[in-house]
């Protein structure tokens, strides 16, 4: 798993698996322009926005997401925008990984039947929130702050990191995560998410969550 360095000058990091990793399910030209251009992106605004602030470049990202009220005003929406791009897109690249044909899901649904919610439901719950997403944004697997799974959907890079939530897993729902291949069909997409999804990883998100 790849962490990006948190702090100032962050790093866009590798992607923990090859461009072409997650073919057929997700295509390797989008995964080059998602993570070379727009997470890269993303990198160099949040880099440039906090160039004149050296008061803050010891924060994490998360540290940036959930005090942004304390930023200077005039760069409140930019690193709230461009430190939740960085951290919503490593931790959506993380959370995939290559067919997982030898994973046990047992684990993983005794962990979720803690929160009353099995793994079939999680799949439909998530696909059904990522849907309802009108225009760019993302569908989570959180813990909220009383320790109860919930689905959630956040607008453009908005994170639940803001909302107190510990986010488990994420699903882009922007239209440059899939157009290339899936064009207008997110739900054919999301469906194609399902067989990367890195469970194992997910499984370890819930017991340190
Ligand atoms: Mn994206």
């Amino acid at each position: 798993m790849n962490k990006p360095k948190n702090k100032y000058p962050f790093r866009n990091p590798p992607l923990p698996y090859s461009y072409d990793a997650l073919e057929p399910f997700i295509d390797t030209k989008t995964m080059k322009i998602h993570h070379d251009k727009l997470l890269q992106g993303y990198v160099d605004k949040l880099n440039a926005v906090l160039a004149d602030y050296p008061l803050y470049w010891n924060w994490s990202l998360q540290k940036l997401l959930a005090n942004s009220a304390l930023l200077p005003a005039q760069i409140q929406t930019q690193v709230h925008n461009y430190a939740g791009g960085v951290f919503n897109h490593v931790f959506y690249f993380n959370g995939m990984t290559p067919a997982q044909q030898k994973w046990s899901n047992t684990k993983l649904e005794g962990l979720l039947s803690k929160g009353s919610m099995g793994l079939d439901m999680l799949k439909s719950s998530l696909k059904e929130a990522a849907l309802s997403v009108f225009g760019s944004g993302y569908a989570w697997l959180v813990k909220d702050k009383n320790g109860v799974f919930k689905i959630l959907t956040t607008a453009n890079q908005d994170t639940p990191i803001s909302l107190n939530a510990v986010p488990l897993l994420n699903i882009d729902v922007w239209e440059h995560a899939y157009f290339l291949k899936h064009y207008g069909n997110r739900g054919e997409y999301i469906d194609d998410f399902f067989n990367v999804v890195n469970w194992d990883l997910v499984e370890r998100r819930i017991e340190n969550a």
